[in-house]
């Protein structure tokens, strides 16, 4: 898709800020810290629409960015920091579940893993509770520029056989730097929400 017109539309902390224009939806999900910011700007080609962050754990939003009227990417946000406390935590847990069991309008969960390492704990979880719930999911394996060429398709199928994934699940190597994977997961975005 050509994207010229995007625009953070609401920045919601309680569902009943959740927009209610009945646009489609695909959700970024991953630890904070992961690149679901800069995967956003990548997919709008704008350089900090989203803002990105080297400290991780800022955002407890979940934020709506409407792509040229129709759709909305949906930044979530991130599992896995150590700064917060349980009752944050169980917070953000209620939030995000609230999220993806009230949207009927949300068509793919795009769930992000950093492709140098193994998936956590979480990760895992988070993996398997989506598949469990059926969401269409793809995985995304982001800063794929900090691996040597070579070593890319070792650490995709550590990331697949890490959560579990079977061979017809889809897990894209991506860069925020490169902007490799973009049209691959445009592709993907296309065919999914028929655009
Ligand atoms: N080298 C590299 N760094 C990245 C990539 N994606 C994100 N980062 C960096 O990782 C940090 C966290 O990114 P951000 O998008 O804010 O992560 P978020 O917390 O998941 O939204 C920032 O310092 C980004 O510049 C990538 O593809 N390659
Ligand atoms: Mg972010």
């Amino acid at each position: 898709m050509d994207v010229n017109n995007v625009n953070l539309e609401v920045v919601s902390g309680m569902a009943s800020q959740f927009p209610t224009t009945g646009l489609v939806e695909v959700a970024f999900a991953g630890k904070s810290n992961v690149g679901k910011s800069s995967l956003l700007n990548t997919m709008v080609n704008r350089k900090a629409l989203a803002r990105t962050s080297s400290q991780p754990g800022k955002t407890q939003t979940i934020n709506f960015y409407n792509v040229e009227d129709k759709l909305y990417l949906v930044d979530l946000p991130g599992y896995g920091y150590a700064k917060v406390s349980m009752e944050e935590r169980k917070r953000w847990g209620e939030f995000i579940e609230t999220y993806l069991h009230e949207r009927i309008q949300l068509k793919l969960i795009v769930l992000l893993i950093d492709i140098r390492h193994s998936p956590g704990e979480l990760d895992q979880m988070m993996y398997k509770w989506m598949k469990h719930h059926g969401f269409p999911m793809i995985v995304v394996a982001t800063k794929m520029d900090k691996l040597k060429r070579s070593q890319v398709g070792k650490h995709i199928a550590m990331v697949r056989k890490g959560l579990g994934m079977n061979a017809e699940d889809i897990c894209i190597p991506f860069s925020s730097i490169t902007k490799q994977g973009r049209d691959e997961i445009w592709e993907i975005l296309d065919q999914t929400l028929s655009l």
